[in-house]
């Protein structure tokens, strides 16, 4: 069959030793190594793996120049002995075995099936994604230069040339110039002052970066109406419409663009065009700063890009994704097709479509401003120093609820289920959910069910506390018919909710752009808990936690808001997709979005989130989900009258079946 498929001309594997794999690592090795030389091998691959893992999501942020493996070890040795340190080993324990779990999940897989059948299978998936590339529309990405930083040097020109950071706990940004000595988002100050003793560090000012935000705004809405900005320094245009009313090149467009935004802001900003936003966003890293960077219009040219491009630069792909496929032998997206028999069989833990898509470089197209019908849920956070005192975190939490209270007024939201989020001290994340059956808003409803849901898990020791609330209802939606008036909450109905108050025009939450994306990343939120403790021993305070707000462009209701002295509050919504009749269709994880059935109990919802839960997944599947999928297999196989097909098709829905029947 000809497939007329972009077969890499250098794929993975021929030209390469052959790979062999080892439980006890992730990482394939070359199988002529003796004994020893492995072993020296993996535990140096395995070092330099958790150090990077310790390094955190920014590893890979423009301007960094020192060598990264030197910045990485120097990290690790700073943190070494935190509370952030402990836990970073314990999750890349659970990781590692995650991996050797799914190793052993292919390789039971694929000794059942016929590969030949297997890629011929994939072939044909290849070739069905293949068909919905569509390069007709010039989509950009832009994203502001340092944000934070060259905000903070207008405030302060002093600043100007110097190596310098934002945020004093954890660093939000660096300057260029302190990116030289590898300091970055996330980093706690302590280590970036190891890093670069003469770094600065200057205190956080929203109001600034959330006027200089609109300010960029209004000048990219020129150049498309339907601007989707996904955080308060980045967005997406659709160019197309306005290169043909102007008779411009895309390049063209976006010089004019980016000149006109420093006119207007002093603001420099880098883009990248490409025919998807998933393109456009790896290329506007491409000539950062201040440059922009054009992937030609033609399939051959996007397929070669893709082919050598690092899995982790499609966005969505975090830390532990990158770890996952690594330990399946897949490091760039041309890996993927010479996996492709292997990934389909890992289908379901891997979700082969979306893989397909970064390997093809095809994805969403789709640039509008978010709707407010998107929004998934409304929260609080709050970080502190460690809290153990039960009546003092009951105190916060009654503090929460009213602060919850006011921001689901301002925004104009109730909603059914209400989830308590802790942080134990050692950085483990809980969650504990409940659902009522009308829609609440208010301190006086919600705090009871939150105080319910925390009692239980008293006494603890923790450093961050929210609460949420989800399955919402948009109150500046007039109901309609009975159903409209039986559950009218009695409230002011706002029709003319502003724009900020429909919150981030969309998240640009990562895998978004490439749907049926790998949700295995888990450390992107947990990193900015590069906190540890400092050199006094004196736990740093979590500054950095505002850095999860980052990514949320409205301007009142998303940002972080540090109060007085140490503990810092955060306000979090999530958005997820519209769907008719959806309070029929039961609780609504806040994690995922997914509805989870009429019938769902609080304790199913509960679990639910727990697994959910990206970073408590990690830990759960580790701890239970290999051991028990196998004991469970094993089980189904003993089963009278069960094959292992049996096992694989409860576990898969039954189409992984299919294949293997076939083959
Ligand atoms: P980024 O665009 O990721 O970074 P940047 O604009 O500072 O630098 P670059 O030139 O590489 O684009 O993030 C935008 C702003 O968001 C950043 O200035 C500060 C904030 N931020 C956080 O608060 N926490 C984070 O972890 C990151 C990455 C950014
Ligand atoms: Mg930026």
């Amino acid at each position: 069959m000809t497939t007329n498929l972009p077969s890499p001309s250098r794929e993975k594997g021929k030209g390469k030793q052959p790979t062999t794999s080892h439980d006890e690592h992730d990482i394939e090795l070359p199988r002529e190594m003796n004994e020893e030389q492995r072993k020296a091998a993996e535990a140096e691959a395995r070092k330099r793996s958790f150090e990077r893992s310790l390094a955190g999501p920014s590893v890979g942020k423009a301007g960094l120049l020192r060598d990264q493996t030197e910045v990485n070890r120097i990290i690790a040795e700073a943190s070494k002995g935190s509370k952030y340190y402990v836990n970073q080993v314990k999750k890349d324990q659970e990781l590692t075995e995650k991996i050797a779990w799914y190793r052993a999940k292919r390789d039971e897989l694929m000794k059942m099936a016929q590969v030949d059948r297997l890629e011929a299978d994939a072939d044909r998936i290849l070739m069905e994604v293949e068909a919905t590339r569509d390069l007709t529309q010039f989509i950009v990405h832009v994203d502001m230069d340092a944000f934070y930083a060259s905000v903070e040097v207008q405030r302060d020109p002093s600043l100007k040339g110097k190596p310098f950071g934002v945020g004093q706990g954890v660093l939000t940004t660096a300057s260029y110039e302190a990116r030289k000595f590898g300091c970055r988002s996330g980093m706690a100050g302590f280590i970036a002052k190891k890093l670069c003793p003469e770094i600065i560090l200057t205190k956080l000012n929203f109001d600034l970066y959330i006027a200089a935000s609109k300010a960029v705004r209004e000048v990219l809405i020129q150049y498309d109406e339907n601007l989707m900005m996904a955080s308060l320094d980045e967005g997406y245009l659709n160019i197309t419409p306005y290169m043909s009313t102007h008779n411009m090149t895309a390049a063209q467009v976006i010089a004019q663009l980016r000149a006109d935004v420093e006119e207007k802001t002093k603001l420099t900003i880098s883009a990248g065009i490409a025919p998807n936003r998933m393109l456009a966003k790896i290329c506007s890293d491409k000539n950062k700063p201040n440059g922009q960077y054009e992937l030609p219009f033609d399939r051959a040219t996007i397929t070669k890009f893709m082919r050598d491009l690092p899995v982790r630069k499609i966005p969505g792909f975090g830390r532990v994704t990158e770890r996952c496929l690594e330990g399946l032998g897949v490091e760039t997206c041309g890996d993927i097709y010479t996996h492709r028999a292997e990934l389909l069989v890992m289908d379901h833990w891997f979700g082969f479509r979306g893989l397909c898509k970064a390997y093809l470089g095809i994805a969403d197209n789709n640039v509008a401003p978010g709707k407010r019908e998107e929004r998934k849920s409304v929260g609080v956070e709050r970080t502190f120093r460690d809290k153990t005192d039960d009546e003092d975190i009951l105190n916060e939490l009654a503090e929460i609820a009213e602060e919850l209270e006011k921001d689901l007024e301002r925004l104009q939201y109730s909603g059914k289920t209400v989830t308590v989020k802790y942080k134990l001290h050692t950085f483990e994340n809980k969650t504990r959910a409940k659902s009522v059956g009308k829609y609440i808003s208010t301190s006086k409803d919600i705090l009871p069910i939150a105080q319910e849901l925390l009692k239980r898990e008293l006494p603890i020791r923790i450093r961050l506390l929210g609460i949420r609330l989800s399955t919402l209802k948009d109150l500046t939606v007039q109901d309609k018919g009975i159903r409209g008036f039986l559950s009218s909450p009695g409230k002011k109905r706002n029709r003319d909710s502003t724009d900020n108050d429909a919150g981030p025009s969309r998240q640009n939450t990562p895998g978004e752009d490439v749907p049926e994306m790998v949700r295995l990343q888990a450390e992107e939120t947990e990193i900015y808990d590069l906190t540890g403790e400092d050199e006094d021993g004196e736990f740093v305070n979590s500054d950095g936690e505002v850095n999860l707000s980052r990514r949320r462009i409205d301007t009142d209701h998303n940002r972080s808001r540090s109060r007085s002295g140490t503990p810092s509050t955060k306000v979090f919504g999530k958005r997820k997709s519209p769907s008719p009749g959806q309070h029929l269709l039961g609780p609504v994880c806040p994690i995922c979005g997914k509805h989870l059935g009429p019938g769902t109990s609080n304790q199913d919802l509960n679990d639910h989130i727990d697994w959910c839960l990206n970073k408590d997944a990690i830990s759960e599947a580790s701890k239970k989900s290999p051991e028990r999928e196998k004991k469970r297999v094993k089980q189904e196989k003993d089963r009278p009258g069960a094959g292992a097909g049996a096992a694989v098709k409860k576990k898969n829905g039954g189409g992984m079946l299919d294949w293997l029947k076939r083959g």
